[in-house]
């Protein structure tokens, strides 16, 4: 039989099709398994709108694009997936900067797609332009603008992947709306092409050896885990490592969930408004061992003498953080889930009896109180109260202030992802949103907004939102009638010169009911059980105003620029014993 000579394979089908440019970053966003976006409506984003009336994504619309903003963070936050907003050109642009803000601030994954004036008006002043990539650059990890519609599909798929590799953050991409408008072929297939963007997974193993070798050696060890534990998805090979190696474990702020803090081990937070406990452990410790956290003022109090005999361990995935703030002695750059792994496997157990004993007389001597005794609504109570109905179980988002402190000081969290919380810019405003884009992440969880009444006041219109989403989420106002925070420090900075710190506040049980929610107002203590029960029952949106003590303050704290021993209130604090 001839043989036939060998031929070159027949060239793959071109399955290019020609679409226009929203078609393609529709597209792109659902091959990349995008099923939810948050985002508003405007002239140059119309082409996007328009296709994504036919696209299996749920598109939630909020009443203002700061809301949107704080919902896809809290959506990622919650979910672990990115979230995605749209917002149009000028005004919508300029509306999401809080809200990428905050997710620069802590790391969070999201994609902005912003529309923008046509590619030839661009530096016109023309309608409802801004320079949204200039005045998003320090508000986002990397943003760009598409200039040729060629390089659409590409510029998406590297938006998700900066955003979710590496040390999270947002990702803004800016649209002309003639890119939108024209026409290209595309095949649904560009591949990322980011030659300076590096990534390191796995730690150096010799760093890796440094620091079980000093762990192994340490007396006086504490655990310091910062939100990348959380991010990372680090908190299963977290927990088994701080058994093994048996180690106190406090966490900052966006740590809090990724340790069971029920566990003797648990100290709690530290910083500014930290546990006694944690704060009086890490300048006592020989070795403060620190994962996905970066030694924010509000966490060291004076650098200077921060962890004074403490060796430092950094393990993070941002080698720009090593060192930034504190010295580190060993530093260990890489994915913290496979450095732990890593490290379990070569750490011992010690009991480090004198240590965990002195740690258990600061728990026992110096635990977070309040006055229970007292005839107001302590706002400590209500915390306490929705935690022991949830059964630790909630998904708890915050405003900022005292409410956060509190939330953070009382609720006691069990698992990574329960607390969404706006740590590094301190965004008011962020819990009701942060509350809607939890609940559309996790449909079946309890969300709760623990929140400030001017906290609240700064985007309290997205109740409308929960309500036409049918989102079951409560809202529980710590109700002072002051930006207490503010309030705490004139009385104890500024003589009690309580300058601006007070505003009328509007009666928050009409204002859910006018937007269609339940309202509830509790101003007696003995009703904050009952009334917590009813918000848990409810299936619409429901908001309680606790009309709690108006001149509580967080205690203890580390006033501003001081150590982390020097704390204000243990006083006080103990004579509540
Ligand atoms: C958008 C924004 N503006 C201003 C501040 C400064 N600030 C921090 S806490 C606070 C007061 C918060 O008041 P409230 O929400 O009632 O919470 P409380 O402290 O009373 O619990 C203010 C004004 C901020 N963090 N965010
Ligand atoms: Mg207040």
């Amino acid at each position: 039989m001839a043989v036939q000579p060998q031929t070159s394979a027949p060239a793959a089908a071109d399955t290019s099709t020609i679409k226009t440019g929203a078609q393609i970053v529709v597209d792109t966003l659902v091959d990349l398994g995008v099923d939810t976006m948050f985002g508003y409506q405007g002239g140059v984003v119309l082409p996007l709108f328009d296709k994504l009336y036919d696209a299996p994504i749920r598109f939630i619309i909020p009443r203002h694009e700061q809301g949107g903003c704080h919902m896809a963070d809290a959506y990622a936050r919650a979910s672990g997936k990115v979230g995605v907003v749209l917002a149009t050109s000028g005004p919508g642009a300029c509306n999401l900067t809080t809200g990428l803000g905050t997710a620069m601030m802590d790391s969070i994954p999201l994609v902005a797609l912003t529309g923008q004036v046509r590619t030839e008006l661009i530096g016109n002043d023309a309608f409802q332009e801004a320079d949204t990539t200039g005045i998003t650059r320090p508000v986002t990890k990397f943003n760009s603008i598409v200039k040729d519609i060629k390089d659409l599909e590409r510029t998406v798929r590297e938006a998700f992947h900066i955003a979710s590799t590496g040390r999270p953050g947002p990702v803004l991409v800016d649209l002309p709306v003639d890119i939108s408008l024209g026409k290209c072929k595309c095949n649904g297939k560009a591949q990322i092409d980011l030659p300076g963007y590096r990534i390191r997974t796995k730690g150096h193993a010799r760093q890796i050896s440094m620091a079980v070798e000093a762990i192994n050696k340490s007396e006086r060890p504490v655990l310091y885990v910062g939100g990348g534990v959380v991010s990372g998805n680090a908190a299963a090979e977290l927990r088994a490592f701080a058994e093994k190696a048996h180690l106190p474990v406090t966490m900052t702020l966006l740590g809090l969930g990724s340790y069971d803090q029920r566990k003797p081990e648990s100290l709690d937070m530290l910083g500014m408004h930290g546990s006694a406990y944690a704060n009086y452990a890490v300048q006592e410790c020989d070795l403060l061992i620190a994962i996905g956290a970066r030694f924010d003022d509000r966490v060291t109090g004076k650098v200077a003498t921060f962890a004074p005999h403490a060796k430092v361990i950094h393990i993070d995935v941002d080698p720009s953080s090593i060192s930034k703030n504190v010295h580190v002695d060993i530093p260990v750059v890489g994915d913290a889930k496979y450095i732990l792994v890593d490290m379990i496997n070569e750490v011992e157990h010690r009991e480090r009896g004198p240590w965990f004993a002195k740690i258990a007389e600061w728990k026992k001597k110096y635990p977070f109180r309040y006055d229970r005794k007292a005839k107001t609504i302590k706002p400590q109570y209500v915390i306490e109260e929705i935690c022991r109905q949830t059964k630790n179980g909630a998904v708890i988002t915050t405003g900022v202030g005292q409410n956060q402190m509190w939330t953070a000081q009382f609720y006691k969290f069990i698992e990574p992802r329960q607390l969404i919380s706006s740590g590094g810019l301190g965004t008011m405003g962020f819990g009701l949103p942060a509350a809607i884009g939890a609940q559309i992440a996790r449909p079946d969880a309890t969300v709760i907004d623990i929140d400030g009444d001017h906290s609240f006041n700064m985007t309290m219109t997205e109740l409308a939102t929960a309500v036409q989403y049918e989102l079951p989420i409560k809202v529980c106002i710590l109700n002072n009638g002051y930006m207490g925070m503010v309030r705490q420090w004139q009385e104890l900075f500024y003589g009690k010169r309580y300058s601006c710190s007070y505003l009328k506040n509007p009666n928050y049980a009409d204002v859910a009911r006018a937007l269609g929610a339940v309202g509830i107002t509790v101003d007696k203590k003995e009703e904050v059980p009952k009334a917590i029960e009813q918000m848990l029952a409810e299936k619409r949106p429901c908001v309680v105003d606790f009309r709690v003590e108006r001149e509580e303050n967080v205690w203890p704290m580390v006033p501003a620029g001081k150590s982390l021993s020097e704390m204000d209130g243990l006083g006080i604090l103990e004579s509540m014993a």
